[in-house]
């Protein structure tokens, strides 16, 4: 039994430092280093609070400031050079750093580095991270962390930089739940149905199809009659068209890359592009 508060439902508002999930084996463990733990309290909801539970996931959150020993639990100094803004530290990061791996099974955890200056992450990165047994989120804020612990930390754990997109954040937490949500959802056993997995957006390079529910008729719209026809090759036709369709319209980029395409898809493409 799991000696931690319960990490669904109840206070929200709970800190989450620390609640390592003590599951007898869970399928992968994530730490996370952050000065704003609270941040992560969303992981508590939905889904992956619920593996963490049920001991699939083993889950700790912990606060930077507690690996600092002054009075004012200092992360973060000016910068060597001078410039804009303020540099995280590297001791603190080290000692947390060293918990984190005293912790672990002494395999090199893989340690992630959210930041506007990694490789952008993807679907398939989720998918090569869902395969591995300790993850590590160091999240920085500010201008970012002393090199030197970087440096040093690529001794210890395979090190990633990794950005969410072409855009900036704050600090690395909402880039870290991003990642973490993409990940977790794709270990076997946390999402509820495996079948929803393989006809998402992404998960194929395709977008996905429209979805419709009940009513057949609201507002004066219709469900797409084939949908109500029963005819299951026609609809997986008509849902493969739609998705080309979206694709080809939303993210020509992505229908550039693919290629195994079907001599139908070829021919539902240019159908759209004539008619376009
Ligand atoms: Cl991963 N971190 C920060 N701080 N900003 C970002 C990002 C990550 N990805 C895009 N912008």
């Amino acid at each position: 039994m799991s000696e931690n508060p319960p990490v669904t439902g109840g206070d929200a508002a709970a800190p989450v430092t620390d609640t390592r999930a003590e599951a007898a084996d869970p399928r992968m463990s994530i730490d996370v280093v952050s000065i704003f733990p609270e941040y992560l309290a969303g992981l508590q909801l939905s889904l992956i609070g619920k593996a963490v539970d049920r001991g699939q996931l083993g889950l700790a959150v912990h606060d930077l400031r507690d690996f600092t020993f002054d009075r004012h639990n200092t992360v973060d100094d000016s910068p060597y050079g001078g410039g804009a803004g303020m540099v995280m530290k590297a001791e603190p990061w080290a000692l947390a750093l060293e918990h984190v791996l005293a912790g672990g099974s002494g395999e090199k955890p893989t340690l992630i580095v959210p930041s506007p200056a990694g490789a952008v992450f993807d679907q398939r990165i989720a998918e090569d991270l869902a395969s591995r047994k300790h993850l590590v989120f160091a999240c920085g804020r500010y201008e970012g962390i002393d090199q030197r612990v970087i440096d040093w930390a690529g001794e210890h754990f395979e090190l990633l930089p990794m950005s969410i997109g072409d855009y900036v954040l704050n600090g690395g937490e909402v880039a870290s739940m991003v990642m973490i949500e993409a990940v977790s959802r794709l270990i076997p056993g946390i999402i509820g149905n495996p079948e929803s997995l393989t006809e998402e957006s992404h998960e194929d390079g395709l977008l996905e199809y429209p979805i419709y529910t009940k009513p057949a008729e609201w507002r004066g719209r219709e469900v797409p009659e084939i949908l109500l026809s029963g005819n299951h090759a026609a609809i997986a036709r008509w849902r493969r068209d739609r998705r080309l369709e979206r694709t080809a319209e939303v993210r020509p980029d992505l229908l550039a890359r693919l290629t195994d395409l079907s001599k139908e898809d070829l021919a539902a493409i240019e159908r759209f592009e004539s008619e376009r």
